[in-house]
């Protein structure tokens, strides 16, 4: 069906297909000779992936789809073997579920089960049937058989948009239903499907999953917050901040905190991984405060124009190694340490105070330094 011959590349170039390759690598943190080893692995044989949707809006799908430049949609459906997939596949009915079953028993044990979309509990599963089976019993039906499932979105990572306050349907995510099977959570509503994309190739080449935090994500994309990487985060340290949407402020790019960023509470890879491969498109690259969509308790939880508690003034990774040459820490080094832990508290007080100010004209304007 999407299951094209691995040589069939004729309508893509082999320079376009190690591209989304690299791209693909970067993503998870692997070095730009894996990309190589992808394309010769999935060369030989794509790894099959099994998509289930239960309650979501589609917009993963759309995401890993609707790329920039169209031919690297193209070479998405060459890199995997798309073998079940409702948005995208031609049949209907009996035939969709003849083709899911041959697909599982095809590959049984050794495909990749990707789940887009939470899961309701209420009243027996009920709101949520496909082949008059709950989506309940499809996971644990479906993606019990495969060798790795990954929950891509929110919805499918903890219960997104569907688990929002008063959760009508008992939505949940996919490790709340499934034990025992190892699962990658990449929230994000929709997820960015390079993390998706890296993740499937490096389980296909080297049969490994990335290393997952203790929320079940892989630290490639959620080990540092937006914060921290946000090519706002110059103009937050200055005191430049944008008082309301496409004000003057915000056209120049000032930092979106004050209209309720939550890029400081929210860990994803959104600003290094541009979205449908075009540089800025991202929520804070538009202009639209980070709402948080990839973390629990703060997408579709908080206000939108609550502002978030700042946890750490200045992340440390941008700090050189103290002695990199000996590897020890010398007395001198750790009274020239002590000095800049206290200019952080310092600054800490500093940006507290810049933050709390009110503003008088609502106008963007630099903060005067305290
Ligand atoms: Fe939609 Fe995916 Fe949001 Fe959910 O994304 S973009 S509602 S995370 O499951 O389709
Ligand atoms: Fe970027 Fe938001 Fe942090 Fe400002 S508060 S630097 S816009 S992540
Ligand atoms: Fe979502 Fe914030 Fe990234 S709203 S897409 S986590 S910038």
């Amino acid at each position: 069906m999407l299951n094209r011959s691995p040589t069939q590349l004729s309508s893509v170039s082999r320079r376009d297909f190690l591209k989304v390759c690299s791209l693909a690598a970067a993503a998870v943190g692997l070095p730009a000779s894996a990309a190589e080893q992808m394309a010769a692995a999935v060369q030989k044989r794509k790894p099959s992936v099994i998509w289930l949707q239960f309650q979501e809006c589609t917009g993963c799908t759309e995401s890993l789809l609707r790329t920039g430049h169209p031919d690297v949609a193209q070479v998405i459906l060459d890199l995997i073997s798309l073998d079940y997939t409702e948005t995208l596949m031609a049949a209907a009915g009996h035939q969709a579920e003849a083709a899911l079953h041959s697909a599982v028993k095809e590959n049984d044990g050794k495909f990749i089960c990707v789940i887009e979309g939470a899961i309701p509990l209420k009243d027996d599963g009920n709101f949520c049937r496909i082949a008059d089976k709950t989506a309940v019993e499809l996971t644990k039906e479906i993606a019990g058989r495969a060798a790795a499932v990954i929950a891509i979105g929110s919805c499918a990572s903890w219960g997104g948009i569907p688990s929002a306050a008063p959760n009508p349907t008992g939505a949940v995510g996919v490790s709340d239903v499934l034990r025992n099977k190892p699962i990658v959570n990449i929230p994000g509503c929709p997820a960015n499907p390079y993390n998706l994309l890296g993740t499937v190739l490096q389980f296909a080449t080297f049969g490994t999953l990335p290393a997952l935090d203790d929320k079940g994500r892989p630290k490639f994309a959620y080990a540092r917050v937006i914060h921290d990487d946000c090519p706002r985060r110059g103009h937050f340290d200055s005191g430049r901040f944008a008082q309301r949407y496409g004000d003057e402020g915000s056209r120049q790019g000032f930092c979106l905190y004050k209209i309720g960023c939550k890029g400081p509470k929210t860990p994803n890879n959104c600003s290094l991984v541009p979205f449908v491969d075009t540089p800025g498109a991202w929520p804070i690259g538009i202009g639209a405060q980070c709402f948080g969509c990839s973390e629990k308790g703060i997408g579709f939880t908080m206000p939108l124009f609550t502002t978030v508690d700042i946890q750490g003034p200045t992340p440390p990774a941008m700090f050189t190694p103290v002695d990199p040459q000996s590897g020890t820490i010398s007395p001198a080094a750790t009274g020239i340490a002590g000095l800049v832990g206290g200019a952080l508290v310092g600054a800490g007080i500093a940006y507290g105070a810049k933050l709390s100010k009110v503003d008088g004209d609502g106008e963007a304007h630099e903060e005067k330094k305290p």
